[in-house]
């Protein structure tokens, strides 16, 4: 059985972006509007640029839901470019003799130079196109098909904003209010930090600069014993840095106190197990709910780091790749800060990760069977300190 993944295709441009999500069980119920939510949420923040106002990113289902339900098969998931209609000439698909301007002064800090030279391009926008942060869209997408699954579980994932650019709100913070920043236009439950998150933009801005910042992402709900602790590939931390890091633009990736673990005692660190009611109770949770690559049973903490937006009004020095004569990079249209839709698009990469180790765990072709399956071992766990070894054969 394929695992639950994705794949997507897109130009940033280009007709359309396009989500496939392979290993989806049957009988899910899944409408558009599960999906367009989070679209809708990723394309809101503060310091946003003028495409957004172009775009109203709306999927269309093309294959593996039928009246409302899921089939089991892929599910293809279409979001037109409305920008598109502006780009036709340059971006169609179909073969053109009318020549396109190449576009040679590489931006520092985007995929465009090392793009070039891989691919032998003589123009970066066969680069810019797809590395762009559009297609951060398709994620999203398919990211709601495994909330939607994660959610028929009692799973909730929530993201806030704690830094863009030198002002900061704490982490533990935003993590445990999470479920409060789509008040805030930065993604920050903290008002008055809101106001100084953008305040930081706006001088940004006015500086022909960009900002970046730091996000953090709360799954609550999980079972324990999501992932595994038996082979690396499997460790659950490793596979949410992993596609954590993937978002365009994120530099660093922590689970719970992350970088701050390095700098306090043992008794600091680990969260103490205590028995409360007959059940097994946690003092703290700085372990982001990840003891040796699996939940522990705790919410889900994982944060990241994200650099400024590399195409800046200030242009950055480079090379003009057709005369080598230094030269000011190219710039285009962008935004001056993205970190509260990276934080959306993190909940999306956190949610998929989730829904292919619960799948791992309880999967079957269909939610009657995953949902039994569920049942059992949660009722197991959960019951009684002495659930845990119900059934041990060792
Ligand atoms: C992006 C540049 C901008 C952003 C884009 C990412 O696009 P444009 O060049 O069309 O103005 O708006 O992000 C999106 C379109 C989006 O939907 O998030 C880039 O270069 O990465």
């Amino acid at each position: 059985m394929v695992k639950f993944s994705f794949s997507t295709a897109g130009e940033s441009h280009g007709p359309a972006e396009v989500a496939l999500v392979h290993g989806a069980p049957a009988g899910l119920g899944l409408v558009a509007d599960d999906v367009n939510r989070d679209l809708a949420r990723r394309q809101k923040g503060y310091g946003r640029g003028g495409r957004q106002k172009i775009e109203k990113d709306e999927i269309e289902f093309l294959g593996g839901v039928r009246r409302g339900y899921t089939l089991g098969s892929p599910i293809g998931m279409l979001i037109r470019n409305r920008d598109y209609a502006n780009w036709e000439d340059r971006m169609s698909p179909a073969p053109s003799s009318e020549p396109v301007k190449p576009v040679t002064l590489p931006r520092p800090g985007h995929a465009d130079l090392a793009g070039m030279q891989k691919y032998a391009f003589g123009d970066l926008r066969n680069v810019l196109e797809r590395s762009s942060a559009r297609e951060t869209t398709a994620r999203v997408a398919a990211g709601g098909v495994a909330r939607k699954l994660l959610a028929e579980f009692g799973v909730q994932i929530y993201s806030a904003v704690y830094r863009i650019g030198a002002a900061a709100y704490d982490k533990e913070s935003a993590a445990r209010d999470a479920s409060r920043a789509d008040e805030s236009e930065v993604r920050c439950p903290d008002p008055e930090v809101s106001e100084l998150m953008k305040a930081e933009i706006d001088a940004a801005r006015y500086a022909r600069d960009a900002l970046g910042g730091e996000f953090v992402v709360v799954a609550e709900g999980c079972p324990p014993g999501l992932g595994s602790y038996v082979d690396w590939r499997d460790k659950l931390d490793a596979k949410l840095a992993a596609a954590v890091m993937s978002i365009n633009a994120i530099k660093g990736v922590e689970v719970g106190l992350g970088f701050g673990v390095a700098s306090r005692r043992s008794s600091e660190v680990q969260d103490e197990i205590v028995p409360e009611n007959g059940h097994l109770s946690r003092t703290s949770n700085n372990l982001g709910g990840i003891e040796g690559g699996m939940t522990n049973g705790e919410p889900v903490v994982v944060s990241a780091a994200m650099k400024p937006i590399s195409t800046i009004a200030k242009a950055l020095r480079t090379v003009d790749l057709s005369t080598g004569e230094p030269a000011r990079a190219f710039r285009e249209r962008a935004d001056s800060c993205a970190v509260p839709a990276a934080a959306v698009i993190g909940e999306s990469m956190v949610a998929i990760v989730l829904a292919e180790v619960f799948l791992d765990k309880f999967g079957a072709d269909n939610v009657t069977d995953i949902r039994a399956a569920y049942d059992a071992y949660v009722s197991r766990v959960r019951e009684s300190i002495r659930g845990a070894a119900r059934g041990a054969r060792l």
